[in-house]
């Protein structure tokens, strides 16, 4: 059992850490064994295996980790080692109470680091810091909720206010959420998506009309004959997706990893619910590996866009088949001839140098897409958190079109989400950007003018929170003083803040790092039981692949305190509304099925809803592109871009350092200090550096460094942020390129440095230098 008990966050070097070889598998017998023992270390076994046979299932609750949607027919226990963490960290037996709040003081917690944080266990009542306080006291829910209330209704202006969501917030509480803050009058509806697939929503809506993506599960398992898997772990985070991937295989499919990092889950899967998987060599995943540098993608794609062009010239003069689909191009497209142009004028030196790649590397992957009928491309944050993302994005859809690969089976988009309800919350208008159409809708539902200027997304409430524009700041999930970028800006922005309302189940950074008054209210997780109203609620949640299900969680809750979002948001809206606010908070609350009528008459794609979603598995919502290649964009086509690339500029002597996930952290959560498939035993500051790059860095093998990370200010200057104390560690990733692990290097991502058009933090590109560390 790990012991957490005196873990302080420092910069000093981790003394235990140990290095061991990377592997070269996933999962197999020992990723059950890991997440097994998290699930009996932490909830006992008894508790445990109450949870774990009703994770994904259909009668069950929705796994609180990833997004990765569960196959029609589970297995009987859909078992993954992730999975079972993140449910081993909601059912855990260790609770964060008032007695724990007592024995420790804020400024003591904040010393914490986040792995013992998050150890604390559960909050177990509502607690408030009062101003000047260094301890958080219980607090009725009365005072706690009339607090808030009274908060927002004293505002000069409700936009004053930001209320961020994480992406674990059920459909309906989602809803709710929103229609709170535009019934006080503001869109700053700030939520995790902005830092996460932002880039990916707003580069499909432009190219495809709908932001989401465009492939089923059975397009990946049964369907698709080649499977690009860029800028995604999925052996970490999405572990259940390597079982799709494991059957598309079994049929003959082909699979491309293209990855700074040669990630073990992309090698070989050992499935454990299979003979071969325990105690053979498993299959072997990716077929052909490219190794691209960090935020090299756009200049790949763009190469393979001219070598697929270049090849189907070469085609139609010899008289053979084509290799474009011009039919498609034709009917269903716009900007074909303005992005061939441009194509035509790609750089070879300039993409060798910008991938890292040779020509030849390019060209044999061209040959797997022109041997490939129906091609997917699967991506994550590899792709996402870049300055250049969208215009990244957008590249592969053009890819995607070329070939026709939108719009029908085994071929398209597939943008892998992250929270299991990320997407939902997004559906259900969480959106500091909502469309007309939905406010139009929020209107005639609930009688009311919505507020149609756009509101903050997560960087800019960070900004309007260090300049002193907001006095309340709530939160419903998430941890969004450790998740968000400059780490040191936004912890002493939050600080300044009049009031902090988080909605948790577990205590994070945020929670001490409080505003002037802060309020920490417990709410129940996916796994309990929500017998809110008297009755037994359902939730639903939408998957990655606009899967909408029910979720139903059996456990009982850990304390009787303890109210799901949906109750708390309706008391809060009740309160905070008054009295002449005609919507119906108390019947929503008492039954959930009168949210989602609500939702079915406003959310395009939700028509009868309840009886729908109460259908084993659910229901799929419309995709117009993936449906019947119509595509909702401007120009009413699925329009091809033109994307001009701007190479990285990284001077002489630095790295470009992405700031990933190890294999036992759920983003902020810290479930343990391993990360196996990497090699690292006990500790996180590591940074993983090609053996080249750490002798002309003139660092050795196992050295601690210090990260440096450097940022032109408006007047020229650099301005440097530093992070102390990280074993410098030879590892196999592409050259100029390191890794380290958030948040522990937020600190290092500037707040400026964002994505071109959807402001996403670009924190897998950060200019770094290592300074060995005395
Ligand atoms: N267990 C677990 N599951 C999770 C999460 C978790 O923390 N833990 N988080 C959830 C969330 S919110 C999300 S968004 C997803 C995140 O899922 P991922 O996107 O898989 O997460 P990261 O760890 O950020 O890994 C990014 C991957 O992209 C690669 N990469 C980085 N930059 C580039 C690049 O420029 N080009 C290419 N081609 N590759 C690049 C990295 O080497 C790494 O393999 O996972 C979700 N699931
Ligand atoms: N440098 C760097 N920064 C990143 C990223 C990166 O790759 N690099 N990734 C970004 C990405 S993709 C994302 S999505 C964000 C994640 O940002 P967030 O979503 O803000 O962070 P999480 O760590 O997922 O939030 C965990 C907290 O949520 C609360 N929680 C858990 N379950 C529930 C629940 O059921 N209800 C409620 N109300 N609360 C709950 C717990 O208190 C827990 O401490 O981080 C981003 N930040
Ligand atoms: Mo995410």
């Amino acid at each position: 059992m790990t012991d957490v008990s005196d873990e302080a966050r420092t910069d000093a070097p981790e003394k235990s850490l140990r290095i061991g070889p990377p592997k070269t598998a996933a999962a197999g017998v020992p990723g059950v064994v890991h997440g097994l023992a998290h699930v009996f270390e932490e909830a006992g076994v008894g508790r445990g295996l109450r949870t774990l046979p009703l994770l994904n299932q259909q009668r069950g609750f929705d796994c609180p980790g990833c997004a990765w949607p569960e196959p029609g027919k589970p297995h009987l226990a859909e078992f993954c080692e992730n999975g079972a963490k993140a449910v081993a960290e909601e059912a855990t037996r260790k609770r964060a109470d008032a007695a724990f709040f007592a024995e420790h003081a804020i400024s003591e917690l904040a010393t914490w680091t986040d792995h013992r944080l998050g150890k604390s266990g559960r909050i177990t009542e509502p607690m408030l810091r009062e101003e000047g306080s260094d301890h958080y006291r219980p607090v009725s829910w009365d005072e706690a909720l009339d607090l808030v209330a009274g908060e927002l209704r004293g505002l000069d202006s409700p936009d004053e206010a930001a209320f961020y969501t994480s992406g674990r917030t059920s459909n309906e509480a989602a809803f709710l959420y929103q229609l709170l803050a535009r019934k006080l009058g503001t869109n700053n509806l700030p939520d995790c998506s902005n830092m996460c697939h932002e880039s990916s929503g707003t580069a499909l809506v432009e190219t495809l009309g709908i932001g989401k993506g465009s492939v089923s599960l059975e397009d990946i398992t049964d369907h698709a004959d080649l499977i690009v898997v860029v800028g995604q772990n999925p052996g970490t985070n999405h572990p259940r997706m390597l079982t799709a991937l494991e059957e598309a295989k079994d049929r003959g499919a082909r699979i491309v990893a293209i990855n700074p990092l040669p990630e073990a889950g992309l090698q070989t899967f050992k499935n454990p619910q299979r003979v071969r998987g325990v105690v053979g060599q498993g299959t072997k995943l990716a077929d052909r590996f490219l190794q691209v540098r960090l935020a090299g993608d756009l200049a790949l794609f763009q190469a393979v866009n001219r070598l697929l062009l270049e090849a189907d010239d070469d085609a139609r003069t010899a008289g053979h088949a084509p290799v474009l689909d011009h039919a498609f191009i034709t009917e269903h497209t716009s900007g074909f001839p303005q992005a061939a142009a441009a194509w035509r004028a790609v750089d070879q030196g300039e993409v060798e140098r910008a991938t890292g790649l040779d020509w030849a590397e390019i060209e044999a992957f061209v040959e797997d897409v022109k041997a490939a009928d129906n091609i997917i491309v699967c991506w994550a944050m590899g792709l996402t958190q870049h300055k250049q993302a969208v215009a990244t994005i957008r590249e592969v859809v053009s890819f995607l079109l070329l070939r026709g690969n939108v719009g029908r089976p085994g071929a398209g988009a597939c943008p892998v989400r992250g929270h299991s309800n990320v997407q939902g919350d997004r559906t259900m208008g969480i959106w500091e950007r909502p469309t007309e159409l939905f406010l139009d809708a929020l209107a005639t539902e609930f009688d009311f003018e919505p507020p149609r200027a756009h509101g903050l997304d997560v960087v800019d409430t960070v900004r309007a929170l260090r300049d002193g524009q907001l006095k309340v700041f709530m939160a419903v999930g998430g941890n969004f003083a450790a998740a968000t970028p400059d780490s040191a800006v936004t912890e002493a922005a939050l600080r300044e803040v009049p009031l902090t309302v988080h909605v948790s189940t577990k205590l994070n950074r945020s929670h001490v790092l409080p505003g002037k008054r802060s309020l920490v209210l417990p709410c129940l997780g996916r796994t309990e039981r929500d017998t809110t109203g008297g009755r037994e609620q359902v939730v639903t949640v939408e998957d990655s692949m606009s899967v909408v299900h029910a979720s139903r969680g059996r456990l009982a809750p850990v304390t009787e305190a303890l109210r799901s979002e949906t109750a708390i948001l309706c008391d809060l809206a009740r309160r905070a509304l008054g009295p002449e606010d005609p919507t119906p908070w108390e019947e929503f609350a008492a039954d959930y099925s009168r949210i989602r009528d609500s939702i079915s008459r406003v959310v395009p794609g939700f028509e009868d809803f309840d009886r729908r979603v109460a259908e084993p598995g659910g229901f799929v919502l419309p995709h117009p592109p993936r449906d019947a290649r119509l595509f909702p964009t401007t120009t009413g086509k699925a329009n091809f871009t033109v994307n001009e690339l701007e190479i990285v500029q990284v001077p002489e002597g630095r790295l470009l350092l992405q700031t990933v996930r190890s294999h036992d952290q759920f983003n902020t959560t810290v479930y343990g200090l391993d990360d196996r498939y990497r090699g690292v035993k006990n500790g996180r500051r590591v940074v993983f550096v090609h053996p080249d790059d750490l002798a002309s860095s003139g660092v050795a093998d196992g050295d601690t460094v210090n990260l440096i990370s450097e940022w032109p200010g408006p007047d020229g200057s650099v301005g440097e942020r530093r992070a102390e104390g990280f074993r410098a560690i030879s590892f196999p990733t592409a050259r100029g390129c390191a890794a380290a692990y958030f948040p522990e290097t937020n600190v290092l991502v500037p707040l400026d440095h964002t994505a071109d058009q959807s402001n996403t933090p670009a924190s897998k590109s950060v200019v770094v230098r290592l300074e060995p560390a005395h």
